[in-house]
This record gives C-alpha cells, structure tokens and sequence, in this order.
C-alpha cells in the first residue's frame, strides 16, 4: 500500500548573526518583534542544522531527535509549524487528488547540528528554519522563502532569517496575524564576498537565561529598553545602506553599538541578566586595541545570548583580526568561515 511507504526529504540551514538584535516580543505566541533586525547568514560550510523529515503511517506519532535525544513536540511552537505546513499540504492534496496523502501522516524529524546547541550561537534558528524547510520538501510545497519566514518565525523569532543567505532584514510588521513579520533579501552574499566572521567559542554550555524567558523579563522591567526600540528604526536604515554601500567602518560601527545597546538593556533587566563574561570583555578590548592600530574600523565585535564572540572583518584584514585573535586568544576554539554564499539549496 502507498501509505506504509516512508517519504523523506533533507536540507541544511546555516546559522545566522544579528547586527541588529531582535529583542523583545510584541505577542509572544505568535513570536511578533518589538523592532525590526538584521542579521548575516553564515556559510553552509560553517555552522549549520541538517535536517531529515519523514512520514510514514508506520510511525507511531510525531516525533523530533536533536542530535540523537529525543525532543518534546506538544510545544506551541513546533506544533504551529507543524500545523500550518500540514495546511499547506492539505490544500495541495484538495487540488490534486492524485497526490500522496502526506498531510495526516505522523512526522518524523531527525536533526544534528554541528555546533554546541544553545549556547548562544544562534541554534534555534537554524534549527526551525532547517525543520520547516525539510517539511516543505517534503510535502513538495510550492511556498516561497518569504512565506516559510512567517512559519519559522513561529517556531523561533531569529529562524525566519536562516531562510535567506546573505545579509537579511525581519520585519516587525503591523498586522496583529503576524502576515507582514517576515524576513526579507537586504543583498545576497555575492554583494560583499570579502566579508568574514570568526566566532570565537568562549563557552559551549548551555546557556542560563534563555532568550524567550530573557527578553520579556527585559520588556516588563527595562526602562533603556524603551530607548533602544526607539533608536532601532534608523539604525536599521543605517544598517542596510552600509551593506548596499559596502562600508565596512559604517557597518563595524553600528555592529558594536547594537550589541552594547542589547546588552545594557539586559543589564538594566530586573533581576540583571548577563551574557558576557571575561572572555567576553578581553575580546571587546582586543577589537578596540585592532581597531586603533588601523586607525579606521576593520573588525566588529557583536554577542548574542551568551558569551560567545562573532568577529566581523573584510578578507583583506585577515592577518590583522583573526591573526592577532588566534595569537592571545590561543586556547579558546574559534571557528573561522567565510560567510556565504545564499542559501542555494533551498529545495535540495
Ligand atoms: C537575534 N537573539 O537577533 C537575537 C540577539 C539573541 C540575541 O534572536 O523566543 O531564540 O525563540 O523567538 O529567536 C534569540 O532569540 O528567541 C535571538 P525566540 P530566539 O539573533
């Protein structure tokens, strides 16, 4: 019988770094932004989730395997992806009656990162992008990347942009759906092929204040976070004419004033939440004392949810950043990329 068969599909999604952070929930349920961000994808060939998703009436019931432990899908999150993607099955299937019955089936998703899991380097992200679009394979949907940002979204806010490669913007967008908060092309990779990131790996724990529980206790208690929602709008402006230029000093500059703007606002959270440590600080110092050498800007520090470093610079800067990082910061593991080239193997 067609139905005992099992269906398979597989894809990759990278790891994306925000320049501007997104950081807040308008409605947490539906995962909608307090300010619009902008983040680098990082190459396939760096950090990245692969991802297999099956169905098949022989499995028992929906199931999710993160590098090889089973995970709980009754969340609402996991559960919205996989109910809206069901949909889109659905109506495929009400218009081609000579379709596989797929969208009833029970899932089955087996992913594997190559990287520490939730250690502020950005998993969730490429983990609910790389679900999604394995399930949008699988099902052969016709959606765009655009209408797969809006369902990633839900499952993690920052996976709507592991959707596109390059240099991409998320949307807060006004409609109380969600519809406009999507990702969107700000340029692909090949517009700036000599930008670099290091990321210098100061702690693969996990991390001690998650990001969904952090940034809310941030909106209910942080008076700087007011100002920084304020503030973002027209650093995103900047933001995207910097990369449209290719100017790196412009970009370096708003890079780091975005990531300290993010991080005072967690100081400012009641109780404080800190992401940086030492490490942390010696490496802000270490971009300071490059940048000074240069006389101009040519490496930009920014974090995440964590200690951990992402180092921005220009190929032509090579020996200067990541050569003066390797040589005093020789214990701490780094992984060194070029960033990418888009996300090409979208249906793959
Ligand atoms: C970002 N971060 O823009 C910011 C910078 C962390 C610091 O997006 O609750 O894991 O799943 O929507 O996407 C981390 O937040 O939070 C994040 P949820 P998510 O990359």
């Amino acid at each position: 019988m067609a139905e005992q068969k099992v269906h398979r599909a597989s894809t990759t999604a990278p790891v994306n770094i925000a320049v501007i952070k997104y950081w807040g929930k308008r409605d947490p349920s539906l995962n909608l932004p307090t300010n619009s961000s902008l983040s680098v994808t990082l190459s396939q060939s760096d950090l990245r989730t692969h991802t297999t998703a099956s169905c098949s009436a022989l499995f028992p019931a929906d199931s999710l395997l993160l590098n090889a432990a089973p995970q709980d899908v009754s969340g609402a999150r996991t559960q919205a992806c996989f109910r809206e993607l069901r949909t889109l099955r659905k109506q495929l299937e009400d218009s081609d009656s000579s379709l596989p019955k797929l969208a009833t089936l029970p899932l089955k998703i087996v992913s594997e990162n190559n990287f520490p899991t939730a250690a502020g380097l950005a998993s969730s992200a490429a983990g609910f992008a790389a679900l999604v679009r394995a399930i949008a394979d699988l099902y052969a949907l016709p959606a765009s990347p655009t209408e797969l940002s809006r369902i990633a979204r839900q499952g993690s806010g920052s996976a709507c942009r592991s959707l596109f490669g390059g240099y991409v913007g998320w949307a807060t967008g006004t409609e109380p759906s969600g519809s406009d908060s999507t990702a969107y092309e700000v340029a692909p990779a090949s517009h700036w092929p000599s930008m670099r990131a290091l990321i210098l790996v100061v702690s693969a724990e996990k991390k001690g204040v998650s990001s969904t529980a952090g940034m809310q206790t941030t909106v209910a208690t942080s008076s700087l976070f007011r100002a920084r929602v304020e503030s973002v709008p027209s650093r995103m402006q900047q933001m995207e004419a910097a990369i449209r230029a290719r100017d790196f000093g412009a970009f370096a500059r708003l890079t780091m004033r975005d990531s300290n703007s993010f991080h005072a606002t967690c100081l400012d959270t009641d109780p404080p939440i800190f992401y940086l440590n030492d490490v942390s600080r010696a490496a802000i110092a270490a971009v300071n004392g490059i940048n000074s050498a240069a006389g101009a800007e040519i490496a930009a520090y920014t974090f995440d949810a964590g200690p951990n470093a992402v180092i921005y610079y220009l190929a032509e800067h090579a020996a200067a950043v990541a050569g003066t990082f390797k040589g005093i910061l020789g214990h701490v593991q780094g992984w060194e990329g070029q960033r990418g080239r888009a996300v090409e193997d979208a249906g793959a």
